[in-house]
């Protein structure tokens, strides 16, 4: 009876709203633009206290893994040293990564103030790095090691309480349906024939897994759409069914253009936002949360002839000059083959992370500005503190920042908490900073205002 009339209620108010949206993740395709309107508006956006969460967490480990360790080229190896695919499929044989530890990955993670991870579900080369029915090239099916590290990790970080974000390529350089080619990829070896709406079914359907058999993560962080940019992906299906069966994951794509709508947070690669040396950062700026990917050495895959890491400080100011500009910084490292970091990236990270032990305070949870960066350093803010991370002593020892809307109460070195002198007036604030303070690293001082900026 109950039923009945429920039933006639639903047949009453017709379809309810986002009926084509539903609909359209069971088949992955909605064509109808006019019922894709009517997509209920959360499923457009991840949930608000994971977002806060995001711009709070400030740093975070990128992992590129994959059967190209192996060879050690980096990431990119199938394509600019023109392996056909039927060279390529002879990696996955090989691929035995029997020292991979989960427990010792997110525990070196934590150890190191990062609060996520970020790892390479599938890199252009096709090649599955967890269990995937859609395709048998996968970790699991393809290779002696027979694991999942990517469910092992996810238990790890479930655990140990890190956030895991998948990278996911959007490019494939092995599926034939990934086919018109894009500007990549075309020496691969595929016929001239494929299927693009198959390939669409095939990408999400696997995205979709992510999103499935993982628990909670954290987020996708989406590559490669750059190689077609005027392909239909199917995003307007893609990104309502990851908020849909991960409310609380954010969606990033490295387009390197405006985001898209759906899209949670923006990235810069390589690049601090506002700056362009990498020659592909020119996007404007949107209200979005920031993040920042970097490699320690030059390459994102392992590269066993980059031995250019950088050095810790110079990793430490990346991050410092990241949150003054209100960034995480997604901090990459490329693991070996045998399944184990890198030495001489884990001694960085964990560098980081005791560096953050005692500055952690002036960058976690905090907010970019309110100064703008500047030649001498950077602002963070949390509350009625802001932190003046001065990067560049001043010659003279004072330093000179543009006038306050607010009154200061007190200016103090962030180490030991000692007083320095201060003088406000219309034009200008000036700090004298006490050359006991100086730090080669960052020198912080905070200044406490009345109220906030
Ligand atoms: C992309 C990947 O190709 C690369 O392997 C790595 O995963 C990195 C994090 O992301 O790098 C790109 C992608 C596109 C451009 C430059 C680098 N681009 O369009 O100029």
């Amino acid at each position: 009876m109950l039923f009945n009339l429920l039933s006639l209620a639903l047949v009453l108010a017709g379809p309810p709203a986002g009926h084509c949206h539903k609909v359209a993740i069971e088949a992955y395709s909605c064509k109808d633009t006019d019922q894709v309107k009517d997509i209920e508006p959360d499923y457009w956006k991840a949930d608000p206290q994971s977002v806060e969460w995001f711009r709070n967490a400030r740093f975070g480990m990128f992992v590129h893994w994959g059967v190209y360790s192996l060879i050690g080229h980096g990431e990119w190896v199938m394509n600019n040293e023109r392996i056909p695919i039927s060279e390529y499929e002879k990696l996955p044989p090989q691929f035995n990564p029997t020292k991979f530890n989960a427990h010792d990955w997110v525990k070196m993670v934590k150890d190191s103030g990062m609060k996520y991870i970020t790892i390479t579900s599938k890199h252009h080369d096709g090649f599955c790095m967890f269990d995937s029915k859609l395709t048998s090239y996968n970790i699991v099916k393809a290779t002696p090691f027979k694991r999942d590290p990517l469910k092992e990790l996810a238990s790890e970080c479930h655990r140990q309480g890190i956030k895991l974000f998948f990278y996911y390529s959007q490019l494939d350089w092995h599926n034939p349906d990934y086919y018109p080619r894009g500007g990549t990829g075309k020496t691969a070896g595929r016929p001239d024939a494929g299927d693009w709406e198959k390939y669409k079914d095939y990408y999400i359907g696997q995205v979709r897994e992510l999103c499935t058999n993982y628990g909670e993560i954290g987020g996708v962080w989406f590559d490669g759409w750059w190689d077609k940019p005027t392909a239909d992906w199917g995003h307007d299906v893609l990104y309502p069914m990851i908020h849909q069966l991960q409310p609380k994951a954010l969606i990033g794509n490295n387009h390197h253009v405006t985001p898209f709508k759906g899209e949670d947070f923006q990235m810069f690669e390589q690049d601090l936002p506002g700056q362009n040396t990498a020659g592909f950062n020119t996007t404007h700026q949107s209200d979005l949360p920031f993040e920042t990917c970097r490699t320690i050495n030059n390459s994102w895959g392992l590269n066993t002839a980059d031995h250019n890491h950088k050095p810790i400080p110079e990793l430490i100011r990346y991050l410092v000059q990241a949150a003054g500009r209100d960034a995480n910084l997604l901090l990459n490292t490329g693991p070996q083959q045998t399944g184990e970091i890198l030495p001489d990236h884990r001694e960085r990270y964990l560098a980081i992370g005791q560096w953050l032990l005692t500055h952690g305070k002036t960058i976690y949870g905090t907010r970019g500005g309110p100064i703008k960066p500047s030649p001498w350093g950077v602002t963070t803010s949390h509350g009625k503190q802001i932190y003046v991370h001065v990067l560049e002593w001043p010659t003279d020892g004072i330093l000179k920042l543009p006038p306050f809307p607010v009154k200061i109460h007190r200016a103090s070195a962030f180490v030991g908490g000692a007083s320095i002198p201060f003088e406000q007036t219309t034009s200008g604030v000036k700090l004298t900073l006490p050359t006991a303070s100086k730090d080669p690293v960052d020198a912080i001082f905070v200044v406490e205002t009345e109220k906030g900026f």
